[in-house]
């Protein structure tokens, strides 16, 4: 079950979910939100997933710029 956090959830909520990425629950956030299994994450896929961070930054991630991101790519930017 994916919670989108809206501001009502309060900073202390964003603060969770990014840290969540950051800890070893880093692999399993990966392949959820790798809805195709394809081993990267697409802007769609991303905004899908809820990571809305990361889908405004998509740009900035993206650094081999090939289209989506790798989990590399997921990994360093973090
Ligand atoms: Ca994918
Ligand atoms: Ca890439």
């Amino acid at each position: 079950m994916k919670t989108v956090l809206t501001p009502k959830h309060g900073f202390a909520a964003l603060l969770a979910s990014m840290a969540l990425v950051s800890t070893n629950t880093f692999a399993a956030t990966f392949a959820d939100a790798d809805k195709d299994g394809d081993g990267a994450l697409t802007l769609s896929e991303l905004k899908a997933a809820g990571m809305d961070e990361y889908a405004a930054n998509f740009k900035n991630l993206d650094t081999d710029k090939d289209g989506k991101i790798s989990k590399a790519e997921f990994k360093a930017n973090r």
